[in-house]
């Protein structure tokens, strides 16, 4: 197979970054495996202010710790903002983004989503799984693919950056993860989606009994949805589709 794009002439230099908000039981096992990927990566941290062992456990695993910039949350938007402009400091080629409080991680996940770019050529590569019935309630009744696994090369990742053409519109919480879908599907980025097997996330242990406590981040997902509509002007769109 011939690849347009060389730099997988020499080694990417791969780097992983986990936002993370008080992940003490997960997170220095996430490190220590996604270090472990066949790519070497270097591993970024991105700490919303824990209060609990988080940012030493990091520090301990090896990661390099840095504060999102203010205390606002949630902010999934603002961390993945700042770690990106930390891995393009440090001359990332590949940059992949796990969830910290995953408690099955292996470093075939990262070996897989980075993979994806160099033996496939596509643009994105985004980690989908078999899922608890009640798990990733919004990812499946409003958007998909929407997992935290998500992975771009520096370039494309500096491109979706710029889409906001300045304005800072970019989302700053929950609404980052179907704004970068929704940047890279409409700046004509192949995507492809990557199935890891299981997902065990503590997360899901906080809403598994009732899924309204999602009610934040599926309404800061939707307004996203609606604000690139307008954006975009697809509005008009809808009409076309019975409801
Ligand atoms: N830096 C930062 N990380 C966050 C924030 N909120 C959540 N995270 C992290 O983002 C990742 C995804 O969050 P999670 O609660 O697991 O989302 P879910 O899997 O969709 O329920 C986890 O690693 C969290 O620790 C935040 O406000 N700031
Ligand atoms: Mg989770």
């Amino acid at each position: 197979m011939t690849h347009q794009n060389n730099s997988q002439n020499s080694t990417p230099k791969v780097m992983v970054i986990f936002p993370a908000k008080n992940e003490e039981g997960t997170i220095e096992n996430s490190i220590a495996t996604a270090k472990q990927s066949y790519y070497k990566p270097d591993v970024i941290l991105v700490d919303a202010f824990s209060t609990d062992k988080t940012t030493q456990l990091a520090g301990r695993a090896g990661a390099i710790v840095i504060q999102q910039p203010t205390k606002i949350f949630p902010a999934k938007g603002l961390a993945m903002k700042a770690g990106l402009r930390e891995a393009f400091d440090r001359s990332a080629d590949i940059i992949v983004f796990l969830d910290a409080d995953i408690r099955n991680l292996t470093p075939e996940w990262v070996d897989k989503l980075v993979k994806a770019l160099i033996d496939d050529n596509c643009d994105m590569s985004r980690g989908f799984y078999t899922r608890h019935a009640r798990d990733a309630a919004v990812t499946k009744l409003v958007a998909r693919p929407l997992s935290g696994e998500v992975c771009a090369r520096r370039k494309v990742w500096e491109n979706l950056l710029k889409r906001d053409n300045g304005s800072g519109s970019t989302p700053d919480g929950w609404g980052i993860d179907v704004w970068f879908l929704i940047e890279a599907a409409l700046s004509g980025y192949h995507i492809k989606e990557i199935f890891m097997g299981t997902k065990e996330h503590t997360s899901f242990e906080d809403y598994r009994e009732d899924v309204s406590k999602l009610s934040k981040m599926a309404e800061q997902v939707e307004f996203t949805i609606i604000r690139e509509a307008i954006k975009y002007d697809r509005l008009e769109l809808q009409k076309k589709v019975n409801v």
